[in-house]
């Protein structure tokens, strides 16, 4: 299959950050297998002068998803911290948008567009399809794939740049049955062009 990139179109690279690959403090299952596909996909963008938008887990050291604070997570992606940079080899042209999420103590957001500007920046650009890929499946890829279809997207599912947390073993094969479901359409990297 090729399909091909155009006016319209737009890359979100969710969360490839530090504290999701391998090494880090929530680490992803082979997370680090998502950046030579998420490198491609930006070149191909940028190329086309096509927007790039690249979400992070951005919180503060309180937050309300962290253990200490009775939530289900180890404490990770505090803003400004090395765990919270994005990937060093994840190759971000010079005009991606950067998108913070779950900025604030009392909240968390596992949808790159909850509490962002991120849709109305989707709209201003007059994107209708969105090429999704990150980490981690079963969490921030799902919810905001989700949110994307809600708003009227097109998604196309990067299924080669995408890895799974998988608390409970399947979660990231149900996470992304659940997209496809809702009409998401799973693709690979060298399906673009
Ligand atoms: C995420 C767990 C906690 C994610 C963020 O980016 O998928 N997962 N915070
Ligand atoms: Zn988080």
């Amino acid at each position: 299959m090729t399909l091909t990139v155009s006016s319209g179109d737009a890359l979100i690279i969710v969360d490839v950050q530090n504290d999701f690959l391998p090494g880090g403090a929530l680490a992803v299952p082979q997370g680090d297998r998502v950046i030579e596909p998420l490198n491609r996909a930006a070149a191909l963008f940028e190329a086309k002068g096509l927007p790039v938008f690249a979400t992070r887990d951005w919180h503060p050291e309180n937050h309300c998803s962290f253990k200490p604070q009775g939530g289900p997570w180890p404490p990770h992606c505090v803003a400004g911290t090395r765990g919270a940079e994005f990937a060093p080899s994840l190759r971000l042209p010079a005009a991606t948008v950067v998108i913070s999420k779950a900025t604030t103590a009392e909240r968390d957001a596992y949808s790159g567009f909850q509490g962002t500007e991120l849709g109305n920046e989707l709209k201003r650009r007059g994107v209708k399809r969105v090429v999704v890929g990150g980490l981690a499946t079963d969490y921030c890829v799902l919810n905001t794939v989700k949110d994307a279809l809600a708003q009227g997207l097109q998604v196309l599912l990067l299924t080669d740049a995408i890895r799974a947390v998988d608390v409970k073993p399947g979660d990231g094969g149900a996470a992304q049955a659940e997209m496809e479901r809702r009409g998401a359409v799973p693709i690979t990297v060298a399906d673009l062009a």
